[in-house]
């Protein structure tokens, strides 16, 4: 199957960062997509990738400086899970994963996956990629995992927060928020929309956020500078519950191709501390993933 027209498929030579990674660092948001002839994108999907297979996820790991991955399940693979579980399998213990999973799945299914080293389910609210799924629905699932000691990653816009809060926070888990909620940068920092997501981590400490994806929000473009404001209030903020990672391959960019060595390179400017670093790309991924 082509690719979705317009598609954009990764960088293809990503540069050396000037940041060196902490030992141990993660890639705590990342994906992995086919190949196709292995595993198939899910009929439901709504874009066809360029196919990102784990031997470039784990090369680009490596070329990075990271340690581990943790690879989200994405849509193009729907409630199909093969890619992602043989990653894990294959990674010598280097990456713990995130589902996508139906009412349908077994309890024997999620004990498989749960000893594949997969540690929550994703639950995407972005219209432009996933149908429709009752609430009700979702919280049984919820409930079905919490016994795991499983967590929720949510993925919506933050438009979208006030009519989901509610939902939210009635979760039984902790509760992982993709791309900060992906707030407008044209309406800043200050906005009452940020500011209402950042009450939400304030009130709940169950919530985390994953201070991801500037490349997604931006205006002005790489280095990103626009979109550090953002995330380094949350880090500074809520140290011990941000995680960091590259959305490597990157699906759906309008424009262009991050390059992944220029997104390390925002690191420290959204971490500006040795201690905050350690807390963002070893401390907390390492409690939610590998305890
Ligand atoms: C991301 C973002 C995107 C896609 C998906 O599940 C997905 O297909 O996550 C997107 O297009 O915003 O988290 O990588």
């Amino acid at each position: 199957m082509a690719m979705s027209p317009g598609y954009i498929p990764f960088h293809p030579n990503p540069s050396k960062p000037h940041y060196r990674l902490p030992a141990g660092a993660v890639d705590a948001h990342c994906h992995v997509f086919g190949p196709e002839h292995k595993f198939p994108y899910a009929p439901e999907r709504k874009y066809t990738p360029c196919d990102a297979p784990k031997e470039k996820l784990f090369a680009l790991r490596d070329f990075l400086g990271f340690d581990k991955n943790v690879i989200v399940q994405a849509s193009c693979h729907s409630k199909d899970n093969r890619a992602m579980v043989d990653a894990l399998e294959t990674a010598d213990g280097k990456a713990r994963g995130v589902a996508f999973v139906g009412e349908e799945v077994s309890n024997e299914e999620l004990e498989a996956m749960d000893r594949a080293g997969v540690r929550g389910v994703r639950f995407n609210f972005v219209k432009r990629l996933v149908d429709f799924t009752p609430r009700d629905l979702l919280e049984r699932i919820a409930g079905r995992v919490a016994p795991l000691g499983w967590h929720i990653v949510v993925y919506f816009e933050m438009p979208d927060l006030p009519e989901l809060e509610p939902f939210f926070t009635a979760l039984p888990t902790t509760v992982v928020v993709d791309h900060m909620g992906v707030p407008s940068v044209a309406k800043g920092v200050d906005h009452q929309e940020n500011q209402r997501f950042i009450r939400l981590l304030e009130t709940h400490k169950n919530f985390w956020s994953k201070v991801t994806c500037p490349e997604r929000m931006t205006i002005d473009g790489p280095p990103y500078d626009d979109v550090v404001p953002f995330a380094r209030t949350l880090v500074e903020r809520f140290p011990d519950r941000v995680l960091w990672g590259t959305d490597w391959p990157h699906p759906n960019m309008k424009k262009e191709a991050p390059d992944d060595g220029v997104l390390v390179d925002v690191i420290p400017k959204i971490a500006p501390t040795a201690a905050l670093q350690k807390a963002l790309l070893i401390d907390n991924p390492m409690r939610l993933y590998w305890a």
